[in-house]
């Protein structure tokens, strides 16, 4: 085959009743293999030869460093080191599903309607229309997972035991939402906005959801929320949206839905699965850890509080203690920019101010770094500390527990040897 990348799809059944192959589908193989199948009237009925199987795996081209922490639906980590990248390209880019990720999808058909109470009239855009009608704008935007840090808490919250690298900032391109929504036409009471995917449900039932979440109309309409369909300057990967997505940048990433064909909005706060109870959200004042806590106390997550990671070195790396170390990573602060970074080296009895960009435009993060030198050989810990624009920093210790283990911004910790 002349490309062996591109995987060569056969339109149509291969096989008929009997189990036979398709004299069609044959020759098109023939002629694609340049050679003929011998034993072709042997291959067993459903089979699809080794040279035609599609390779959809979505996690192709991934650091094998990643951390699977669940492969039905794909959850998988990047190990903190790997995030060393102002813009983080593919390979690490961490994968969060809910449901299956779906497949074979043709980006020529491919729709997205807008729909529900509060549209003046619903409204159906090809991937064509977006990129053709509307000014295309590219932001650099954080999405983390609400969950990140989740193995932090104790008691346990269930779900996937996310440490720190549930978050990446890739570059995205697309039209403004706020745009569509003019273009669409929407009426005085809209107050949210729900996503649909195409992913499908675990259980398989083609009527199940396995998620559909949304954000206010405030948010919907600010500049950089986009329906995007490019990441980093090239088509969306399969795993983390393809061919479409809304990107709500700095709100828990689960806002930000992949896959997109529907968007609706509504005249209430969207009550698509995933919105209610425990999920994607927090008591609105202190519980004890473990604490039942009824559903009226609980609110939706909306910005992400100030966090902070370190990106180089790798934890547990050795040093000469002649040389100072650079020490490195980014910072973000959900709708707010943060102001001030510090690192330690003594456990927090004194704090160093690092270098600080700019954020290359809201709700991109930021790099840090600083050279820090030590006194003495042996063990030390660097700890890292973000502040926000408001004066907030992160907590040193795990905060606020709550029954799904979201919102975790404790500081980040490595651990360095010295000789
Ligand atoms: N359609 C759809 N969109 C989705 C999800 C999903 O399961 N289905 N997961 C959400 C969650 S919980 C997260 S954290 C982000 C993860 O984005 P990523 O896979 O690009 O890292 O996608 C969000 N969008
Ligand atoms: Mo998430």
């Amino acid at each position: 085959m002349s490309n062996p990348n591109k995987p060569l799809v056969i339109q149509g059944p291969l096989w008929n009743r009997r189990s036979f192959l398709k004299k069609s589908a044959l020759s098109a193989m023939t002629a694609a293999l340049g050679t003929q199948i011998v034993h072709a009237a042997h291959l067993p009925a459903g089979y699809v030869p080794l040279a035609f199987a599609i390779d959809d795996n979505p996690l192709k081209g991934k650091s094998e460093d990643l951390i699977i922490r669940n492969d039905k639906p794909w959850n998988v980590e990047t190990p903190p080191y790997l995030l060393d990248e102002a813009v983080t390209t593919f390979p690490n880019v961490f994968v969060r599903n809910n449901g299956l990720i779906p497949v074979n999808m043709d980006a020529s058909q491919w729709t997205l309607t807008f729909g529900g109470e509060s549209v003046k009239a619903e409204k159906t855009y090809s991937l064509a229309d977006f990129k053709k009608r509307f000014k295309p704008y590219t932001y650099q935007l954080v999405l983390e997972c609400g969950g990140n840090g989740r193995a932090g808490f104790y008691p346990p919250a269930s779900g996937n035991q996310w440490e720190e690298g549930a978050v990446y900032c890739a570059k995205w391109t697309g039209a403004r939402l706020r745009d569509v929504l003019e273009d669409v036409g929407i009426k005085e009471n809209a107050v949210y906005i729900g996503y649909y995917g195409k992913d499908k449900h675990l259980s398989g039932d083609p009527d199940k959801v396995p998620i559909s979440r949304g954000v206010p109309i405030s948010k919907a309409m600010q500049d950089e929320t986009l329906i995007a369909w490019a990441m980093n300057g090239e088509d969306i990967p399969v795993a983390h949206g393809y061919p479409l997505r809304l990107v709500c940048g700095g709100w828990p990433a689960s806002t930000s839905g992949k896959w997109l064909h529907k968007i609706v909005v509504r005249n209430q706060v969207h009550d698509g699965p995933k919105m209610m109870g425990d999920s994607y959200r927090v008591p609105k004042h202190p519980v004890a850890p473990g604490e039942k806590v009824p559903e009226e106390d609980m609110v939706i997550i909306e910005s992400m509080p100030v966090k902070s990671i370190i990106t180089h070195p790798k934890s547990g790396a050795m040093f000469d203690k002649s040389k100072k170390l650079n020490v490195r990573g980014h910072a973000w602060a959900g709708e707010r920019s943060v102001a001030k970074m510090e690192v330690s080296a003594d456990f927090g009895a004194t704090w160093q101010t690092c270098n600080l960009k700019k954020p290359a435009n809201h709700l991109a993060w930021q790099q840090w770094s600083a050279e820090v030198g030590f006194p003495l050989s042996g063990y030390y810990e660097i700890w890292a500390r973000a502040t926000d624009d408001q004066g907030v920093a992160q907590p040193m210790l795990v905060p606020g527990w709550n029954p799904k283990g979201y919102l975790n911004n404790a500081c980040h910790r490595i651990a360095v040897k010295v000789s």
